[in-house]
């Protein structure tokens, strides 16, 4: 089935006087000029991981987990050159090859949604089951970086100017240490051993999986959408953004901008932490805006549990008082309710 990239219709766009097609417009209840909140709104948390001390930095991450779901790092300990190289290299693949070079990385079940396991490591356009017929206003790039047993590296791009499996496993080194850094405060931000978290979602078993989302310029930022609004179904996401804002999130029932920091990760807590903290840790419910004149790109890193991992509540944290508020289930059996938009 051929597949339509978001690209090449938006170099269409730009030249036929700045009109989308029709399947690009969501409806009003989704419409950014329409949703936006644009009065004073708190930014998100920004946590230094450098300048704190041990209990600071677990309550700063716990609350920020509790409250928003989403939080912004620096001092992260990830060097400015890995994050600039990541950047480098994703553009290279979107804006230098041609485009019968990138169909050749295209994703096996390019026409329909993803399948819970198998084919999705690739190029693509469409990750999900779609709504109402609509598109979202994204190409993307979708592969393993961890574990090693799960990392194949003939679907990595080669690319003219750029090592990008140097590049690639530099930045996914610093993302496992972040990532344990991360599950480490989040364990002890429940008054769990440290290892806690990790243990429960697979250990060295994680899986993290890295997108490349390519976002084209859009005449029509006003009506369209990037990814549209979902929580990630991963354990935990690391994201970097380019400095084009674009990222929303739902809080209190309005959505609002999330301010680019330079050098700044973004940490989402995603559907498995809140399970297993029984609800505690809030999965932010997130989407991403485009922009008219430029191109936005991020690159989150989904850490997953494997796909057999059963996944519910902790026992440390659920009492008579505090029961189970999520049924146990596995991750597979989860990953493929929330990709075809069947109840959990
Ligand atoms: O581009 C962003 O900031 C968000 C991306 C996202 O939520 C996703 O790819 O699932």
């Amino acid at each position: 089935m051929e597949v339509e990239r978001v690209q090449l219709i938006a170099s269409f766009c730009a030249s036929d006087a700045g009109a989308i097609p029709p399947e690009f417009i969501r409806s009003d209840h989704e419409q950014p000029c329409l949703t936006t909140f644009l009065g004073p709104a708190p930014a998100i948390p920004v946590i230094d991981l450098a300048a704190f001390d041990g209990p600071e930095i677990t309550r700063a991450i716990a609350e920020a987990s509790r409250e928003w779901g989403i939080f912004q790092v620096v001092g992260h300990g990830v060097p400015e050159e890995a994050m600039r190289e990541l950047q480098r290299a994703g553009r290279e693949f979107f804006e230098e090859l041609p485009q019968e070079e990138k169909e050749k990385y295209a994703r096996k079940d390019a026409g329909g949604g993803a399948p819970a396991n198998g084919g999705q490591e690739g190029y693509g356009t469409k990750l999900q089951r779609e709504l109402e017929g609509k598109k979202a206003w994204v190409d993307f790039f979708f592969h393993y970086i961890a574990p090693p047993s799960k990392v194949n590296h003939r679907i990595w791009p080669v690319l003219p100017a750029t090592d990008y499996r140097k590049i690639t496993e530099e930045y996914a080194k610093y993302v496992v240490n972040l990532v344990d850094r991360m599950l480490t405060e989040l364990s002890k931000g429940l008054e769990l051993e440290d290892q806690a978290l990790k243990e429960a979602v697979g250990g060295d078993s994680l899986n993290l999986n890295l997108k490349i989302n390519y976002y084209p310029p859009c005449p029509r930022p006003d009506v369209a959408l990037g990814v549209v609004a979902h929580t990630d179904m991963s354990a935990m996401t690391i994201l970097v953004p380019n400095d084009v804002p674009g990222l929303q999130i739902l809080k209190d029932d309005l959505w609002i901008n999330v301010d680019y920091v330079p050098n700044a990760i973004i940490v989402h807590i995603g559907d498995q932490i809140e399970i297993l903290s029984n609800g505690i840790y809030k999965s932010v419910l997130h989407r991403s805006t485009v922009s008219k004149d430029k191109v936005r790109m991020s690159w989150p890193v989904f850490c997953s549990p494997p796909g057999d991992s059963v996944i519910g509540p902790l026992q440390q944290v659920v009492n008579e008082d505090n029961p189970p508020k999520y049924k146990a289930k596995m991750f597979k059996d989860y990953a493929y309710c929330k990709i075809n938009k069947l109840p959990q």
